[in-house]
C-alpha cells in the first residue's frame, strides 16, 4: 500500500463504504464478503483530480465530455474525486451558477465530485455571495486574468474578493495571464496573417504568465488572503512561486500533465494538427518541463490535477481553422494522469510516494476533504485503487474512455495500469471491466484549505 506518507504492505479491511482498519498481512481473521488479492501490485488511494471542466460552455461550444462521461473515464484511470467548476454567467447569482452544475452533476457521476466556483462578474452582490457558497462546501473561487469581456476580472475586482477569501477563510484559484496583452498581440499576430495553431504558444506568452501570476501574489498580500494558481506552464511563473514561498506567503501552485510532457513542439504540428494541443496557459517550449519537475519536487508546485476540457477535433478544434483565436481552449486528460505521473515515478521524476502527494493526498487536503478522501486510513472513504506498477499500455483514442475523439497522448507507451477501482468500498471497475454507474458518485462538500490553520 503507498499513500503519501508510506510505503507498507498491509491488508485493507473496508465496511459500509469505508476504510476501517490495516494490518500486517495476514495477521486478522478478518472473515469478509469479498478478498481483492493485490499482491505484486501497488494499492493507493483513489486520484482526486481538482481541476476538471465537464461540459464547459466556452468559444460558442461545449466541452465535449458529460459529467457522465468524464466521471466514467475517470474511474477508468483511477480518479475517484473531481472538483469541477460551476460558472457564474454575467449579470446572474453565484448561487444560479452553482445550482445549474449540481443538476448537471446530480444522478450522472460514476465517482464522487465537488465545485469551485468561477466568478466572472465579480461585484457588490456576488462578493456578499461568497461566504454562503463557502458554507455549502464551495471554498474556492475561481478569477481569470486572462479572457477580457468573458471571464475576464480586473485587480481592483481581484483585490475585493481576495479580501472576502481573506474574511471567510476561502481560497483564491487565479487564472494567471496578462489577458489585455494578449489580447494586443493576438489582433496583432492575426493582422500579419499568422493564423495557425502555433501562433497560440507565441502569443500568449511566458512573461505574461510570469506578470500576471507576479501580480496576483502582490494582491494576495495587500489583502492577507491566501492564493492558488492554477494550470502553471512557464518557469518563470515558477520562479514567482518559489520567491513567494520563499517569503513565507501562502501561495500554492498546480500543473498539468501537459506541461509537464507536451510541448510547443505539438502545437507546431502541421495540417491544423496543432489545434489538439491549444489550451491556456499554452504548452511552452521543452526546456520549460524542468523547472515544473523540479517544482514538483521541491514543493514549489503542490498539486497536478488535469485541466480536462476536452473539444473533438472534428467540429469543435475545427473552428478556429484560419484564425487560433477561435480554437476552442482544452485538452483532454481526467484519464491519463495517474498513469502519466506514474510514467513520472519510472523515469525517476518524482518518487512513489510523491506521485501519490501530488495526486491525491495535497489536492484533497488544499480543498479541504482530506482524510475523506486521498489517503487509505481508517475513517476515510474506501475509495481505493489495485494499480499494477508492470503493466504496459499504450495510450490511445481507439482505447480510452473519455468523449473525444484524440488524445494529446496517441501512441505513448505507459509503465503501469489500473486495475481495480473501489468508490465509497464499491467496485467501480474489476480487472478492466466496468461495473460502476451514473449516480453511484455523489456531492462532496468541501471544507477550508487545510494548509491554513
Ligand atoms: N483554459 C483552458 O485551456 N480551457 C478552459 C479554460 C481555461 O482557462
Ligand atoms: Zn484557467
Ligand atoms: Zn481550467
Amino acid at each position: 500500500m503507498i499513500t503519501a506518507a508510506d510505503e507498507v504492505h498491509a491488508d485493507v479491511l473496508i465496511e459500509h463504504g469505508r476504510v476501517v482498519a490495516l494490518a500486517a498481512p495476514g495477521t486478522q481473521e478478518w472473515t469478509a464478503e469479498r478478498v481483492i488479492d493485490a499482491s505484486q501490485k501497488y494499492v493507493i488511494p483513489g486520484g482526486v483530480d481538482a481541476h476538471t471542466h465537464m461540459e464547459l460552455p466556452f468559444g460558442g461550444t461545449f466541452a465535449s465530455d458529460t459529467f457522465e462521461t468524464g466521471t466514467r473515464a475517470a474511474a477508468w484511470g483511477g480518479t475517484t474525486t473531481i472538483v469541477d467548476f460551476a460558472v457564474q454567467a454575467k449579470g446572474e447569482p453565484l448561487r444560479a451558477g452553482l445550482d445549474a452544475w449540481m443538476v448537471k452533476a446530480d444522478g450522472n457521476c460514476a465517482v464522487d465530485y465537488a465545485f469551485h466556483m468561477i466568478m466572472s462578474d465579480v461585484n457588490e452582490s456576488t462578493l456578499r455571495e461568497m461566504p454562503k457558497l463557502v458554507e455549502l462546501g464551495v471554498s474556492s473561487f475561481k478569477l481569470f486574468m486572462a479572457y477580457p469581456g468573458v471571464f475576464y476580472s480586473d485587480d481592483g475586482q481581484i483585490l475585493r474578493a481576495m479580501q472576502v477569501a481573506a474574511d471567510t477563510g476561502g481560497l483564491i484559484m487565479m487564472h494567471a495571464e496578462n489577458g489585455i496583452a494578449i489580447d494586443v498581440l493576438v489582433e496583432q499576430a492575426l493582422g500579419r496573417g499568422e493564423t495557425d495553431p502555433r501562433y497560440h504558444g507565441e502569443v500568449r506568452k511566458a512573461l505574461l504568465e510570469a506578470e500576471a501570476t507576479h501580480r496576483a501574489i502582490q494582491l494576495a498580500r495587500v489583502a492577507g488572503s491566501p492564493l492558488y494558481v492554477v494550470h502553471v506552464s512557464a518557469r518563470e511563473a515558477v520562479a514567482e512561486l518559489a520567491a513567494a514561498r520563499d517569503m513565507g506567503l501562502p501561495v500554492f501552485g498546480e500543473t498539468c500533465p501537459q506541461y509537464l510532457f507536451l510541448s510547443t513542439d505539438n502545437l507546431a504540428e502541421p495540417d491544423f494538427e496543432g489545434a489538439k494541443y491549444v489550451c491556456s496557459t499554452p504548452l511552452r517550449p521543452r526546456e520549460h518541463q524542468a523547472a515544473l519537475w523540479r517544482g514538483l519536487r521541491t514543493n514549489d508546485l503542490q498539486v497536478v490535477s488535469t485541466d480536462h476540457c476536452p473539444f473533438c477535433f472534428t467540429g469543435q478544434k475545427e473552428l478556429g481553422r484560419g484564425d487560433f483565436s477561435k480554437i476552442p481552449n482544452g485538452l483532454p486528460g481526467v484519464e491519463n494522469r495517474m498513469d502519466l505521473l506514474h510514467q513520472a515515478v519510472v523515469e525517476g521524476h518524482i518518487s512513489r510516494r510523491r506521485w501519490i502527494e501530488i495526486a491525491c493526498a495535497t489536492p484533497a487536503r488544499m480543498f479541504g476533504i482530506y482524510p475523506q478522501k486521498g489517503t487509505i486510513a481508517p475513517g476515510a472513504d474506501a475509495d481505493v485503487v489495485v494499480y499494477d506498477p508492470h503493466a504496459i499500455q499504450v495510450l490511445s483514442a481507439e482505447t480510452h474512455h473519455m468523449n473525444v475523439d484524440y488524445s494529446a497522448y496517441e501512441g505513448k507507451t505507459i509503465t503501469g495500469q489500473v486495475e481495480t477501482v473501489l468508490s465509497r468500498g464499491e467496485v467501480i471497475i474489476d480487472q478492466r471491466k466496468y461495473t460502476g454507474h451514473a449516480g453511484h458518485g455523489v456531492f462532496v462538500p468541501r471544507g477550508l484549505c487545510q494548509y491554513l490553520s
